[in-house]
């Protein structure tokens, strides 16, 4: 499919905004103050795939996110301000400071929840799905989930059903080929994840650095889920950028070379798209100065924000608690 000029253009800044936020809350994380009180997992690298997918879903399409859930709030339309409060514990934050950061939700915008726990998400999504269908809805569920994830059984038997039932469901597997440290050809016998439910459900193997390709493959899987022609699950293969839960690279701790990195810091999913349109005369130079001066604006109000808001009253611990 042919993208036009200004949704390409969209797409770079969608996710020029997720880089962005990263690299401040990375700034940010070990200050003098110490203000985030969360673990982070930051998103760098895999932008393409969230904005991609996000982009061509309607407002109440529901998506599931899971521990590296920056990217999927922010592309899906969660609010910034009330993240970046979440990360700082602040009463205004999107789970009242309650969560950190990998329990982002935001209702108005369909980011239903966040899992810390691995591939929780996965059963939670697919019986959203089972709701859907059964209340006759038109609209769908995205289940986002790491390779790491999809070694859980849940994964399995939520995917075995999702077919069964013929559930409005998207599964869309971020495959950055790591597990905390761990990589996946030698935790994995296949070469690609999808190999191990290619005969239960239709699958993708696509580039997740190629936001042009993500957003074709997108495009196609949310029309076939909405006519309720079966769920899909696309997996994406792409890196992260960062260590897997600090603003390392990962090579400092000796699990990947520095060559690897540099090999896939080349293939950033930004640079492809900032090359991309420089070289089409799209957007120059300028312009993209002036993108980033906005957007750096929009994230330093956003930390000013989180910086003034009060943290929660002790009295109210107990509140909007559940189980
Ligand atoms: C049920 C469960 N097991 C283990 C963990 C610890 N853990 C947190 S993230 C992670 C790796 C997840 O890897 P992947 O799904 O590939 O996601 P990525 O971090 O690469 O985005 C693990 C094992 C957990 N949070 N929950
Ligand atoms: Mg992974």
């Amino acid at each position: 499919m042919e993208f036009a000029k200004k949704d390409l253009i969209k797409y770079y800044v969608e996710m020029k905004r997720i880089r962005l936020v990263e690299g401040e809350i990375a700034n940010n994380y070990y200050n003098e103050v110490r203000e985030m009180h969360t673990p982070i997992h930051l998103y760098d690298g895999q932008e393409a795939i969230a904005v991609g997918v996000c982009q061509q879903l309607d407002k109440d399409d529901i998506i599931f996110s899971n521990h590296r859930c920056h990217g999927h709030y922010l592309a899906k339309g969660g609010n910034l301000k009330k993240m970046i409060a979440e990360l700082f514990s602040k009463e205004t934050g999107c789970c009242k400071g309650r969560g950190g950061s990998m329990h982002l939700a935001d209702k108005e915008a369909g980011v239903a929840l966040s899992s810390a726990i691995v591939a929780g998400n996965v059963s939670i999504g697919t019986g959203y799905a089972l709701g859907l269908k059964q209340q006759g809805k038109r609209n769908i569920a995205v289940v986002f989930l790491g390779d790491g994830a999809t070694e859980e059984g849940s994964v399995y038997e939520s995917i075995c059903f999702a077919r069964l039932h013929n559930l409005p469901v998207m599964y869309v597997c971020e495959n950055n080929l790591y597990a905390i440290s761990t990589a996946y050809n030698i935790r994995e016998p296949l070469k690609y994840v999808s190999d191990k439910f290619k005969t239960i459900i239709e699958t993708y193997v696509i580039n997740g650095n190629n936001i042009i390709e993500v957003a074709d493959t997108a495009v196609k899987c949310v029309r076939r889920v909405r006519e309720g022609e079966g769920p899909v699950f696309i997996e994406c293969l792409t890196y992260r950028l960062r260590d897997h839960h600090n603003i390392k690279t990962g090579v400092e701790s000796g699990y990947r070379t520095q060559e690897e990195w540099d090999k896939w810091n080349e293939k950033s999913p930004i640079k492809f798209m900032e090359d991309y349109l420089l070289d089409k005369n799209w957007i120059s130079k300028q312009e993209i100065e002036r993108i980033d001066t906005e957007l750096k604006k929009e994230i330093e109000s956003a930390f000013q924000y989180a910086h003034e808001s009060q943290l929660p009253c002790p009295k109210s611990l107990f509140d909007n608690l559940w189980g």
